[in-house]
């Protein structure tokens, strides 16, 4: 399976890491960590030397509670971020927003592909993004929420949490085919954490193979999420290890791309599952691991 985003095509039939930038302050995890332009960049550029395939850059926080970022500002903090990293790194950059006005502002800037945690849903989106991928062939991901940031995790619900998921996100796609997005332009993502609770997280994780079988490229974010903590009574700095076992067992049941924080180690830890064939034998291509 290839994804194609602008003038670069990504073989996905080995697992891909996409390497989490966030350029603000209240990020759940990283926040503040990489707000000048010089911190952005120089941890960019660590991502792609430890195996990034793709730098996934976000100037909103989506964590549970979070206020909405003005526009002005969302684009002071992404925009020059990703007109450097676009000129200076060999991989393709990929914009977190749900905001057209950024989607087009980032496109214009270099950026190829569009990371949309509400599946364009909000008004303009769609026809934004599809246009977008007509003209700079832009990859679009569409990512599933139940509920907003604010009130997401107040009380989910779900009957079948698998079935309602990939058919929200199928029904998403094929809307995006509609309006001009090629199949190989589109990646989906359960949206791990997002209106979601432990169970379901568990649920969608173990559903993973399901997703694959909808023929689209899957994406799976469950870096340093709080369903480690739920099961391992750690705080966010010690979520390591849970990450990077939880970014393997997607990998294993079929996701494509991982989006993680800790590049190094989840590229390491695919190696080893590859080395042992157990990622199957179209794995065969060796992550960048530098030492
Ligand atoms: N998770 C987060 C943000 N964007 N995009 C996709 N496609 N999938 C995800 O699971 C996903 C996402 C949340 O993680 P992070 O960016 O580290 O935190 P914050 O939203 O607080 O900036």
């Amino acid at each position: 399976m290839l994804l194609t985003l602008g003038q670069r095509t990504l073989d996905l039939s080995v697992p891909r890491i996409m390497g989490v930038l966030n350029c603000t302050p209240d990020s759940f995890s990283d926040g503040g960590r990489y707000q000048t332009h010089d911190a952005a960049l120089q941890h960019a550029r660590q991502m792609v030397d430890e195996g990034a395939d793709i730098i996934d850059v976000g100037g909103e926080s989506t964590r549970p509670g979070a206020p909405e970022v003005e526009l002005a500002e969302e684009l002071d903090r992404v925009i020059p971020v990703v007109e450097s990293l676009t000129r200076e790194l060999d991989v393709p950059v990929s914009v977190d927003t749900s905001k057209p006005a950024v989607m087009v502002a980032a496109t214009e800037a270099g950026a190829s592909m569009l990371n949309d945690v509400t599946a364009l849903q909000g008004e303009g989106a769609i026809d934004t993004a599809a246009q977008l991928h007509q003209e700079f062939g832009a990859a679009i991901c569409l990512m599933h929420m139940q509920g907003t940031p604010r009130t997401m995790q107040n009380d989910p619900q779900y009957q079948n949490v698998v079935a309602e998921v990939l058919t929200f996100l199928v029904d998403r796609a094929r809307l995006a085919e509609a309006s001009g997005v090629a199949a190989d332009g589109l990646v989906i993502d359960p949206g791990f954490g997002f209106g979601k609770t432990l169970e379901h997280n568990l649920k969608l994780l173990n559903g993973v193979s399901e997703f694959a079988e909808s023929g689209y490229a899957i994406l799976a974010g469950l870096s340093r999420k709080s369903m480690i903590e739920k099961i391992l009574g750690e705080t966010t700095d010690e979520r390591l290890v849970g990450s990077v076992t939880l970014a393997l067992l997607a990998v294993q049941r079929g996701a494509n791309i991982v989006r993680v924080h800790d590049v190094r180690a989840t590229a390491d830890a695919l190696n080893i599952v590859r080395a042992a064939g157990l990622m199957g034998e179209n794995a065969a291509t060796v992550h960048k691991t530098p030492k």
